[in-house]
């Protein structure tokens, strides 16, 4: 009998948490947190134990699948790939290159191979019809940042291990584990400022799990944090209380800002926001007077119509109250590789842009490279020049995580071509002619590309694989075939001889005459590894090819078992700023503009009932609903009502009601429950495996319903062209039990 353990970080959520892997004769025997892991301390939540069933799983894909006769069959590698070169070449040839779109989901973020290589296949294609689940989630806080402070990726984590105030808005990390913040065992470090004497404050349309731990709760209307941070900003400048502090000489806009917001002072918005002047102006003055004190709002400021507007004000309240920065308050990570804040010369840059084209469709801009998944079933329906009639999906499932999955889903079924890469045949990748399943997580290599940008400590940390990879492609070589055959070449091409290719032409661009050099140190190693051996050396941290010996080597961190620990988020302005002033500017004129839009929006009578979503340690969006340590327990997907609404509309516990809305209705079950906000019912998004052609055997028992069914693929953010996903209204009417 062989026995052995690895260390492996967890490729699920943000929290990346360190986890310890038994192996006995091959299979898993146990997943458990690693203690040691500087990070993660041994914490883990359910989902990890779950890898062992996903590893297990036997709907899980190991073979690719093509659709012949309207049935999935399994075929070879090389009868797949022949069969995408067969329909998609002439195709091709045929139609516009936008004609062939690519949508990326969420796992995507944790695979290192999905992220160094999609965008090689998107350029092969040379279509603007890109798409991916960020317009269903974070676009706006990466938009608002971007225009502050130059770069997709320069966000502000809370330094929650030195603050002593942190306010909470629109998350629920003890459910979620933390988003644009790579923050392992959240609880924890709650428990540990509040222990130091510090406050933890929610803010959420329901007492979530998070508020049930905080030393504070206020309830607020769903799309009405516009409102709320305006009157904030106001409340701070009307009472003196800005400070800029240690970047005062970094930062622009202060003027403008205060003409923004004017009209929005704590008496005109407390109607809409649910909360009273009183409370707006308290919050305010413990952020602006407590000496180390964070803000951080996620996702429910982001699904929502003002969701840029929204993640702006948030960051101009920490500026403004002197906490963007400096210990204790919001800082930014400085990751080992891979970073575009760390490359070039520091303190200014060109900043971002977006519109530099348009949705054919809908007019909706272009923002960091993509377009809404929003637009993506219009884009397919309508008839014209650059109509899409190909699909490329990796890693995503927008028939359960998009609105109007209905809708969306009849589009996919109009598609001349579609391809999937993805480990299951679900509700999206059942209209797949093709798909294409990668390696289990446990049998991949794993490096965190995004989220050390995004971590509460900085760190350099890579997982080797813990079973050995089968005969299977990895998901870079995949991407690459399709790349290859996008651009014309028989679907036999040598994908490992084109990486080289590729490889020697980006080191002749990044390093000019030391590119043979560069390419002597990366003897042996090919794909994904190698550009990370490269981001590494040449990163903030690296060895620089040998000039600074102490410096990291993939070598270095791979020998860390565990990771290495690069200390606490040090200050970084100017230095991390790509702003074309070099300053934060605090007031973008886009953004400013908008305003105008909120100020209308504030006189406008908000709906009786609407819907909001909601997240479970046991589940993972729309696709670990088939592994059966998370399955089990009591029904989760049910519809949180408050019981004046429930009385109102005669609603009974754990009875059937249908919701209705715009676009849609469904059957659910009520849960009534005082934590929710009167007016606001709660339902969690991921659900509804009752679809014919899927092929998720556990999960179809227990399908819940799809909240996605009922909100709009026509409501958006403007700017951001995030979907709203929150506060839309719905009607209840009672069905029995
Ligand atoms: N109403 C509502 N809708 C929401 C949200 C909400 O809060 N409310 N949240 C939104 C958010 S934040 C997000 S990020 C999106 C997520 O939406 P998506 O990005 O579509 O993610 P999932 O629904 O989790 O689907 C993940 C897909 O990846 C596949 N997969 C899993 N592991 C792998 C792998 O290793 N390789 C490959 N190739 N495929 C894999 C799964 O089988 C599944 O098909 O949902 C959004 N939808
Ligand atoms: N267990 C589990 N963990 C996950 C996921 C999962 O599906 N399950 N998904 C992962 C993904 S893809 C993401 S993006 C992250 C998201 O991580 P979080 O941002 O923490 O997401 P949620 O837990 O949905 O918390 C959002 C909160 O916003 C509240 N809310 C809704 N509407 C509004 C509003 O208009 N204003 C305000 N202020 N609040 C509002 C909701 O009630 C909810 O409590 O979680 C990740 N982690
Ligand atoms: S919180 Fe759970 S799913 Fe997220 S990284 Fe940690 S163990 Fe994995
Ligand atoms: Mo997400």
């Amino acid at each position: 009998m062989t026995e052995a353990s690895h260390h492996r970080i967890c490729p699920l959520c943000e929290a990346c948490c360190g986890l310890e892997i038994t192996v006995k004769d091959g299979r898993v025997a146990q997943v458990r947190g690693d203690a040691q892991d500087p990070f993660s301390l041994g914490y883990i939540c359910p989902k990890a134990v779950a890898l062992k069933d996903l590893h297990n799983d036997p709907d899980r894909l190991r073979t690719p699948l093509i659709k012949r006769n309207g049935q999935h069959v399994e075929v070879t590698w090389d009868e797949a790939f022949a069969e995408i070169a067969r329909r998609l070449q002439p195709l091709q040839a045929e139609h516009s290159r936008h004609a062939v779109a690519v949508a990326v989901g969420n796992p995507t973020a944790h695979k290192y191979g999905l992220m160094t290589y999609f965008p090689r296949l998107a350029r092969a294609l040379g279509t603007r019809n890109v798409f991916s689940a960020s317009s269903l989630d974070q676009i706006p806080k990466q938009l608002a940042c971007g225009l502050m402070f130059g770069h997709w990726m320069t966000v502000p984590l809370p330094d929650i291990s030195r603050a002593q105030l942190l306010i909470v808005l629109g998350a629920n990390p003890l459910a979620s584990n933390g988003s644009m913040w790579t923050v392992p065992d959240f609880k924890g470090k709650a428990r540990a400022l509040q222990a130091r004497g510090g406050r933890l404050v929610v803010i959420d349309p329901r007492r979530t799990e998070t508020a049930a731990v905080a030393d504070a709760y206020h309830a607020i209307r769903p799309g009405a944090d516009v409102f709320l941070l305006a009157a904030m900003v106001n409340t701070l400048l009307a009472q003196g209380w800005v400070r800029l502090g240690a970047i005062e000489d970094w930062v622009q806009g202060v003027a403008e800002v205060q003409q923004a917001v004017a009209a929005f002072t704590p008496l005109a918005v407390a109607g809409r926001v649910g909360m009273t002047a009183h409370t707006i102006v308290s919050l305010t003055r413990e952020l602006a007077h407590t000496e180390r004190a964070a803000l951080y709002a996620r996702i429910g400021t982001c699904t929502q119509s003002f969701g840029t507007l929204a993640s702006w004000l948030v960051e101009v309240l920490n500026v403004l109250t002197g906490h963007l920065d400096t210990p204790g308050g919001v800082m930014f990570a400085k990751a080992p590789a891979f970073a575009s804040n760390t490359l070039g010369k520091g303190g200014s840059g060109r900043g971002i842009s977006t519109g530099r084209h348009h949705a054919r469709v809908s007019g909706a801009p272009e923002v960091m490279g993509e377009l809404p998944i929003t637009c993506l079933a219009e884009e397919i329906e309508t008839s014209g020049t650059d109509q899409v009639r190909a699909l490329i999906t990796a890693a995503t499932n927008p028939v359960l995580s998009a609105p109007n999955g209905q809708r969306l889903a009849r589009a996919l079924a109009s598609l001349d071509f579609m391809v999937s890469i993805d480990i299951y045949l679900n509700e999206t990748t059942r209209h797949a002619d093709v798909i294409l399943p990668g390696l289990s997580p446990l049998q991949d290599d794993h490096y965190d590309l995004n989220f050390a940008q995004l971590s509460w400590r900085n760190n350099a940390r890579y997982s080797a694989p813990v079973l050995p990879p089968d005969e299977r492609p990895a998901e870079w070589q995949i991407l690459l075939k399709l790349a290859a055959i996008a651009q014309g070449q028989a679907p036999d091409v040598d994908v490992n001889a084109l990486d080289d290719a590729q490889f020697e032409q980006d080191l002749q661009r990044l390093f000019g005459p030391h590119a043979s050099a560069v390419q002597a140190t990366c003897q042996g190693l090919s794909g994904p590894q190698r550009l990370l051996e490269v981001a590494l050396r040449s990163g903030p941290y690296g060895d620089a090819f040998g000039q600074k010996p102490d410096g990291l080597t993939l070598a270095k961190v791979m020998a860390a078992n565990g990771g290495l620990d690069l200390g606490e988020l040090q200050p970084r302005i100017p230095e991390v700023l790509r702003t074309p002033s070099g300053k934060v500017e605090l007031a973008p004129p886009m953004l400013l503009a908008d305003m105008a839009r909120a100020a209308a929006d504030l006189g406008q009578p908000v709906p009786e009932l609407v819907v909001i979503g909601r997240r479970d340690l046991r589940s993972n969006n729309s696709w670990m609903h088939n592994l059966p340590t998370l399955a089990k327990g009591p029904y989760r997907c049910t519809a949180l009502v408050h019981p004046t609404d429930a009385a109102r509309l005669k609603l009974t516990d754990s009875a059937l009601a249908q919701m209705h809305s715009e676009v849609g209705s469904i059957e659910v079950q009520v849960e009534i429950s005082a934590d929710m906000m009167p007016g606001v019912v709660s339902l969690p998004h991921g659900w509804g495996h009752d679809l014919p052609g899927a092929r998720l055997s556990l999960a179809a028992q227990r399908p819940g319903v799809n909240l996605n069914a009922l909100l709009s693929d026509q409501a958006r953010d403007p700017l951001s062209g995030n979907a709203v996903l929150s506060g839309v209204a719905i009607r209840m009417t009672a069905l029995g039990a």
